[in-house]
């Protein structure tokens, strides 16, 4: 009789227990960084727990989102992965940035049950990982375009957090690409200040390419670029923006904005994983065509800060994108 009592307890659990870990799904947000002063983590935060907001209102079982800010020491990064991965408690683990399939390949070989959505990144063909990158060749592209139609001087900067494929491989390169179309005299300096948080730094190499002519900045270094921001008000240099919107951050001084909707994104994607819907092992991109890269061109601070004559140029470009006139890549 006890044995049966303990039989029938063990079989009652083992329901129980997977029907609740079937039916309340748990999701780990790893952001790879700090949300503060990095358009690309907060719009991420926004997307997914809106998502979940939304699922928990309309429904009675419950998700779980637990945010985790893995701050800046990105050698400590794989480490609280594992422990993340290996606390066995999510159901899910949703990140973002180019580096993390270097970062989770290896651990699923430890725990092949995790499943990982990371969005600006690629990864194909792995069962346990589905990836979206957003259309960078395009991004930083248009982001030159402008940067050589409005350089009175034709000398344009990137300052870059720190160098990585996408950096090296897309980004500048695309940049570049774009600011000599617009104008074959533009030329652009490469600085990087070494991490996404050093606003001092950040002035620093902003003052210095300036004093040696550039009027046109491209910073992408998260913290950094509020130091540029402040050098470029200071000295009169102007800034194209990239991942949000900017144009507010210093009005008269940020002359375009590319954003990626990302906080779009992570809200359908984390939407879909909520409905069973995530196609594992896909790698998808999307750019201007599929409206996930957008040239901001209805703010009124661009309208304000930008001449006519290039407003139309950019419009013309974006128009040639979107129909499929130009391809970029
Ligand atoms: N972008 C940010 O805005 N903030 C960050 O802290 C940040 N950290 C990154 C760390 C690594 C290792 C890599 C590869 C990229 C990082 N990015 C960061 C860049 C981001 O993924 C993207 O390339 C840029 O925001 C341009 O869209």
């Amino acid at each position: 009789m006890r044995r049966l009592l303990l039989l029938i307890s063990i079989f009652t659990f083992t329901l129980f227990g997977c029907a609740s870990k079937k039916a309340n799904k748990s999701i780990a947000l790893f952001i790879p960084g700090i949300c503060d002063n990095s358009p690309v983590y907060q719009m991420l935060r926004d997307g997914v727990e809106a998502s979940v907001n939304e699922y928990n209102q309309k429904n009675d079982v419950k998700v779980k989102l637990f945010v985790m800010e893995a701050g800046t020491n990105q050698a400590e990064w794989s480490s609280q992965l594992t422990a993340l991965t290996a606390s066995n408690e999510y159901d899910v683990i949703i990140s973002s940035n180019p580096s993390l399939p270097d970062l989770v390949i290896p651990i699923l070989k430890k725990f092949p049950k995790q499943k990982y959505i990371l969005l600006d990144a690629s990864a194909e063909g792995n069962p346990n990982i589905y990836t979206v990158c957003y259309n960078q060749y395009e991004q930083a592209y248009v982001t030159g375009y402008i940067g050589g139609l409005f350089s009175k001087s034709h000398k344009l900067a990137l300052i870059a957090a720190q160098e990585y494929p996408v950096m090296n491989e897309v980004i500048a390169p695309y940049f570049e690409k774009g600011a000599k179309a617009a104008n074959n005299l533009s030329s652009v300096e490469f600085r990087v200040v070494g991490n996404w948080y050093d606003a001092t730094k950040g002035a620093e190499l902003s003052d210095a390419v300036i004093k040696a002519g550039v009027d046109v900045i491209l910073p992408i270094c998260g913290g950094a670029s509020q130091g540029v921001i402040t050098s470029c008000k200071e000295k009169g240099a102007y800034i194209t923006w990239f991942d949000d919107d900017g144009f507010s951050k210093a009005p008269g001084v940020i002359i375009s904005s590319s954003t990626m909707a990302q906080e779009k994104m992570s809200r359908e994607i984390t939407d879909k994983y909520l409905n069973d819907q995530v196609e594992w092992g896909k790698a998808a991109m999307v750019g201007i065509k599929e409206g996930y890269i957008n040239f901001v061109q209805d703010n009124p601070l661009y309208i304000s800060t930008v001449d006519q004559s290039i407003r139309d140029k950019m419009a013309a470009l974006i128009e040639d994108i979107k129909t499929g006139n130009v391809t970029i890549k």
